[in-house]
């Protein structure tokens, strides 16, 4: 059953990868898109290609989520409800020891993945319960369940989005407001090549002898999870790879 046409869904993070994929599903089941991100020529070609593909509404906003007041101004000058909102804008960037990482790369991950993902969330959630219904979709990572070398500002941030999920959801309690997240392991986006700042062969490594799982196999998981009844609120779901069954044991053959 299809619950999501004529839906209105906001997309941080729809230029590429997750982001991008779940605005391909869902303007699949008839629902109208609200994508953003900071590079706008993605956003006015996907904006193109989804209206004539499938019929839809898409509007885009092209700003960066570290940025609140423009979080906030986004959201103001959208008139339509929002249905759904689906904080995915978000990224690792460096992989380096605690004793040596660059502070930039530690302030772009925290602002990014949780003080954006707040901004939104506060927003947004906001006209929500104004309205008695809405969703909220966190994209967390199997780095919210654990940590692993080099990691510590990247997995402390999507930790904090489990637990930003687990409070939300306790904070609507009692609202027709569900509060969701889907924790992916290893997904070939443009996440690697953002997180070794361009180094596309540190990146391939990374995906190396094992089937990774694509922007689209996570984008069918949020689908699922937004198009379940009204009184059903999945909390989290963790997605690996077949090969995958921890941050660190990966399967590659030799
Ligand atoms: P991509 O790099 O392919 O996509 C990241 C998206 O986030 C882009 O659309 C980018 O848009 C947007 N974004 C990043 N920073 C900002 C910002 N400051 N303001 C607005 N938008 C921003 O990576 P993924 O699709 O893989 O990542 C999506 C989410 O999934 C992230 O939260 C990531 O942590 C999470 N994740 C990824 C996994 C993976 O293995 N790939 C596994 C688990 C979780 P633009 O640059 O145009 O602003
Ligand atoms: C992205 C997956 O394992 O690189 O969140 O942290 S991992």
């Amino acid at each position: 059953m299809n619950r999501l046409k004529d839906k209105w869904i906001l997309i941080t993070g729809a230029t590429s990868g997750i982001g991008k994929a779940s605005a391909e599903v869902f303007a699949e089941s008839g629902a109208n898109l609200i994508i953003t991100g900071r590079r706008k020529k993605r956003l006015k070609s996907l904006q193109e290609k989804l209206q004539t593909e499938h019929s839809v509404n898409v509007e885009t906003f092209s700003f960066d989520v570290r940025d609140r007041e423009a979080c906030k101004a986004c959201v103001d000058s959208i008139d339509q409800p929002i249905d759904i909102l689906l904080n995915n804008a978000g990224l690792a960037s460096g992989k380096d020891s605690i004793d040596e990482a660059d502070f930039d790369d530690w302030d772009a991950m925290i602002d990014t993945n949780i003080k954006g993902l707040l901004s939104m969330t506060r927003f947004v959630s906001e006209r929500m319960k104004q309205r008695g219904e809405g969703h909220i979709i966190n994209i967390g990572s199997i780095a919210g369940y654990e940590a692993y070398p080099g990691g510590s500002v990247y997995c402390g941030t999507k930790h904090a989005v489990k637990a930003i999920t687990q409070a939300a959801k306790m904070d609507l309690t009692g609202t027709n407001i569900r509060v969701s997240a889907v924790s992916p392991g290893l997904v070939d986006t443009e996440f690697s090549e953002v997180r070794f700042h361009g180094d596309k062969e540190q990146a391939k490594k990374v995906y190396k002898d094992m089937t990774p799982l694509s922007g689209r196999d996570i984008a069918e998981i949020i689908h699922f999870v937004a198009n379940r009844p009204l009184h059903v609120n999945i909390l989290d779901t963790i997605v690996f790879p077949v090969h995958q069954s921890s941050a660190r044991i990966v399967a590659r053959p030799d």
